[in-house]
């Protein structure tokens, strides 16, 4: 039973929780509520958390106070009013206080305390946790609440106790205020902390230089009075209005552009910027279009944008430039948001000094020393900034089962399941730790879920006579991945932000928060628990449970088009008719992206097998002749043409420095099996003997094709061997179709959901061959007599796949079969995806091996 005094008697909880800010609060009330005894340990002497340590001059949040607030009580909701659009942060600090005394948590909350060490006792399921006043708390469950942004950076500056004036961490500023009136004031670090307190520390010192490493993003605050429009949205409907936020990508309720930054005009661009800076937001600002985030184009409009403006607002041109940044794209490091930032350069008693030109060499008694000036200073601010979402939680010396610590375990980088557990430390908790959306979101909204979430999960072990919970490796490590494939197809990596770590010497680069969303992050939470607690292992007198597995498989840009799809609710083509089939994949076909530009498409005719057929041919921009690459296009033997793969046969043509002809056949049900391979053939060997005519170099001769294709291209390959030529000098086969046999493990596992089903691929196969025709090795290359003496390959094959399984069995066939092959298993991918150049970034690192192997067929030094 809890004893709730605080008495350093050793005392028993059902839950121990450390940090009372917003999250530690919230987790008391949900926790009390549900019958489980809490004892919440807190370092300072009152709640708030971040707000209760980040008192510098000019603090206040950068998400708007309504959104900003808890939803969980609609009383007190409506009691509390907001002054401002963006709080200060006594205003914020005020809040968490009434909350506090509103719920009465205080009593269940010791405050003054440290947790310093937390360790597993596996015999009996407990964890023994030791506070700074040496009691020993013992918990079944250990959660910590401990924020983002509350271990400060150490400051990494030379001579830094050197200094015999004042100094000041933004973080852990006075209590009772610092007046610097008639000071000569230093600010070391330029990030949100500085951008807030430089304005109003300039309106008090006598003079103030700001030492700026790295130039950040900064927009204008714009604050005042809550937007009319917002405050209406929320009176006239809270719970409609939370409910949006709640399955909004940033945790507040704004309708994000579906439109590309690529797809307007420059001046409609430019226009829809400067109605963002006016209306102020980081999410709305960075959302005004959809890729700012995703392409690099985009976000170089966006960056210059924001140039621009500085250089408007600041004087002194050369002050200007230093201000601009320029080494990452906007957005991978924290928007700032500012009251006369950038206005501030213009006092006659501010200066700016540009360390990456005038580095520090040391801090003295007295200043600072840079290379090339010594600076004297009364008093020095260091918004150094902190060691970002892993600092405060492994602060404290966790050790969960078998003796491993929770710093051993995190050597390399944070793992967890859904930021919320990591494998080996049972029923241990984290609030928006590393792996959840947390500070890419609106955290008040991110902590609720968190609380709702493991609220619920200890109330379901209760009820379900189970005592201990803890993650898989498996489930761990596919979460893991999961949050590096989303970082990877956004900019966020290419920054030397603290959401990589890489502002703390020594910190494993690694991306912290989840880059897809609290409305995705929150579906897949909820998922993990209706399939019964997927990747977790439950153990308890009413025995075990582990539904192990990985929540997503799937990359996440294939996810979101999944999605996207979905919504359209289109039909199946298998219900259609050829023509509308045709018709309607032509119609999607237009709205691709293009592709790379290359430096000629020629479109001619050739003779097939049984009249002319239509090719497109694709001429690198570098000097010829070049390499030939026959491609066929996919399309079930049904669909396309020598252009329906437009976007690809581009991107193979860049990659492979090849000149590339996609040639037509005849298509099915109007001309079944053979005529697709017997055209094929035909066209390839037209396209060997004309090779010089087209800008080919003799004699350097591949075929690649996707699909159906691929089918195409690898009995052209069998009949090149068996019929005099041509010579092949390789053969890429992409995600091919090379059986008949539609019973094998990946049509069972993928028959449905990822645009390839296996009703289509049915479909496909009535319509191109009857079914004695189908065994046949020049439909079904796979039940070749011999696979012997074929070109060098490369097999593409994708995970979510029908076909997955006849291609693997493919390269392994080719390779008993003594032909050099490579087999390219792409993870996460579907059957359409590797082809969707520039739609899907996370196609790329495959193409670019397509194009490897292509040159390496041609005898390019690099790798097959
Ligand atoms: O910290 P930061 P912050 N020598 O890490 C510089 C949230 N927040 O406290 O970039 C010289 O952003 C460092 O330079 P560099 C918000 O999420 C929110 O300002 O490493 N300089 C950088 O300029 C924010 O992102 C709000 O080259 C050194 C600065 O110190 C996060 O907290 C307000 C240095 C640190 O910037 C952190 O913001 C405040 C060195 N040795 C904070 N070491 C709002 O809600 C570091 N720097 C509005």
């Amino acid at each position: 039973m809890a004893s709730g005094n605080g008495s350093s008697a050793p005392t028993e909880f059902d839950v121990v929780v450390v940090g009372a800010g917003f999250a530690g609060m919230y987790l008391l009330h949900r926790l009390r509520g549900a019958g489980f005894t809490t004892r919440v340990i807190e370092a300072a002497d009152d709640v708030g958390g971040t707000w209760y340590w980040n008192r510098y001059p000019g603090a206040r949040c950068d998400i708007q106070s309504v959104d900003y607030s808890f939803s969980f009580d609609p009383d007190l909701q409506a009691e509390w009013q907001w002054t401002e659009k963006y709080a200060t942060q006594p205003e914020i600090l005020r809040y968490a206080q009434h909350v506090a005394d509103r719920f009465d948590l205080r009593r269940d909350i010791q405050f003054g305390t440290r947790v310093e060490a937390a360790v597993w006792d596996a015999a009996a399921e407990r964890w023994h946790v030791r506070t700074s006043r040496g009691e020993e708390l013992v918990c079944r469950h250990y959660v910590m609440a401990t924020g983002c942004l509350s271990v400060p950076k150490e400051i990494d500056i030379d001579g830094a106790d050197r200094f015999q004036g004042p100094t000041y961490l933004t973080g852990r500023w006075p209590h009772e205020g610092v007046d610097f009136t008639g000071k000569r004031v230093a600010v070391i670090g330029t990030g949100s902390s500085a951008i807030q307190s430089i304005p109003i520390i300039a309106q008090q010192a006598a003079q103030l230089t700001v030492f700026q490493r790295t130039p950040n993003f900064s927009i204008p605050a714009n604050n005042g009075p809550i937007p009319a429009d917002k405050l209406e949205a929320f009176r006239s409907d809270p719970a409609g209005y939370r409910a949006a936020a709640r399955m909004s990508s940033s945790g507040v309720p704004v309708v994000p552009s579906e439109q590309s930054a690529l797809m307007v005009s420059d001046d409609e661009r430019l226009a829809r910027y400067e109605e963002a800076w006016e209306r102020g937001g980081i999410i709305e600002f960075l959302g005004c279009f959809n890729d700012h985030l995703a392409n690099p184009v985009a976000n170089e409009y966006l960056a210059e944008f924001v140039r621009g403006k500085i250089r408007s607002i600041v004087r002194d041109p050369e002050t200007a430039e230093a201000l601009c940044p320029r080494t990452y794209p906007i957005g991978t490091k924290r928007l700032c948001v500012d009251s006369n930032y950038y206005e501030t350069f213009n006092l006659p008693h501010v200066r700016l000094v540009d360390l990456r030109r005038h580095p520090i060499v040391t801090i003295t008694e007295t200043g600072v020393d840079l290379v090339d000036e010594s600076l004297e200073f009364d008093a020095i601010v260091f918004a150094t900034g902190f060691d970002a979402m892993t600092g405060a939680i492994v602060s404290v010396d966790i050790t969960g089962r078998d003796g491993i610590t929770l710093k051993q375990k995190w050597a390399d980088g944070p793992k967890t399941y859904l930021g919320l557990m990591t494998a080996g430390f049972p029923n241990f908790f984290m609030i928006t730790g590393p792996g959840s959306p947390s500070v890419l979101s609106n955290m008040i909204v991110s902590i609720e879920q968190h609380v709702d979430w493991i609220t619920d999960c200890l109330v379901r072990l209760r009820d379900r006579g189970m005592t201990t919970i803890e993650p898989t490796e498996t489930a761990e490590a596919g979460w893991v991945q999961h949050v590096n494939d989303f970082a990877d197809i956004t900019l966020m990596p290419q920054a030397n932000s603290w959401y990589m770590g890489a502002n703390v010497p020594g910190k494993p680069r690694v991306f912290l928060p989840y880059p897809g969303g609290v409305d995705r992050y929150r579906v897949a939470c909820d998922e993990v628990v209706a399939r019964g607690y997927l990747g977790f292992r439950l153990h308890g007198p009413a025995g075990d449970q582990c539904h192990d597995g990985v929540i997503r498989r799937v990359q996440p840009d294939v996810m979101i088009m999944l999605e996207l799809m979905a919504q359209l609710d289109l039909p199946p083509m298998d219900t259609m008719s050829p023509a509308d089939a045709r018709a309607f994949s032509t119609a999607m076909a237009a709205q691709r992206p293009p592709g790379p530009e290359v430096g000629e498409i020629v479109d001619g005719v050739l003779p097939g097998a049984a009249g002319d057929l239509a090719y497109r041919l694709y001429r690198p921009a570098t000097p010829g002749p070049h390499p030939v690459v026959v491609y066929f296009h996919g399309g079930g033997w049904v669909l396309g043409g020598a252009d329906s793969d437009d976007p690809f046969c581009r991107d193979l043509c860049v990659r492979s420095d090849a000149l590339v002809v996609s040639v037509d056949y005849r298509h099915a049900p109007e001309a079944r099996f053979p005529a697709a391979v017997d055209d094929g053939f035909a066209a390839l060997r037209w396209v060997a003997d004309h090779a010089e005519d087209l800008g080919g170099l003799p004699g350097q001769l591949a075929v690649a094709g996707w699909s159906a294709g691929a089918n195409i291209a690898a009995v052209a390959c069998h009949l090149a061997r068996d019929h005099g030529g041509p010579r092949i000098a390789g053969q890429l086969l992409v995600t091919p179709v090379t059986d008949c046999d539609l019973s094998r493990p990946s049509y069972e596992e993928n028959a449905d959901g990822y645009i390839l089903t296996r009703s289509l691929m049915a479909w496909f196969w009535d319509h191109y061959a009857d079914p004695a025709d189908r065994t046949d090795p020049k439909a079904s290359p796979l039940r070749a007599a011999s696979l012997a003496d074929l070109p060098p390959a490369m097999v593409v094959t994708c995970e979510f796949d029908p076909l997955r399984d006849e291609g693997v069995a493919y390269a392994q066939a080719l390779a008993a079969a003594g032909v050099p092959v490579r087999h390219v298993a792409a993870r996460g991918h579907i059957h359409t995806s590797l082809t969707a150049v520039d739609a899907l970034p996370s196609g790329a690192a495959y193409r670019e091996q397509m194009g490897e192997a292509l040159r390496s067929f041609f005898g390019a030094a690099v790798p097959v």
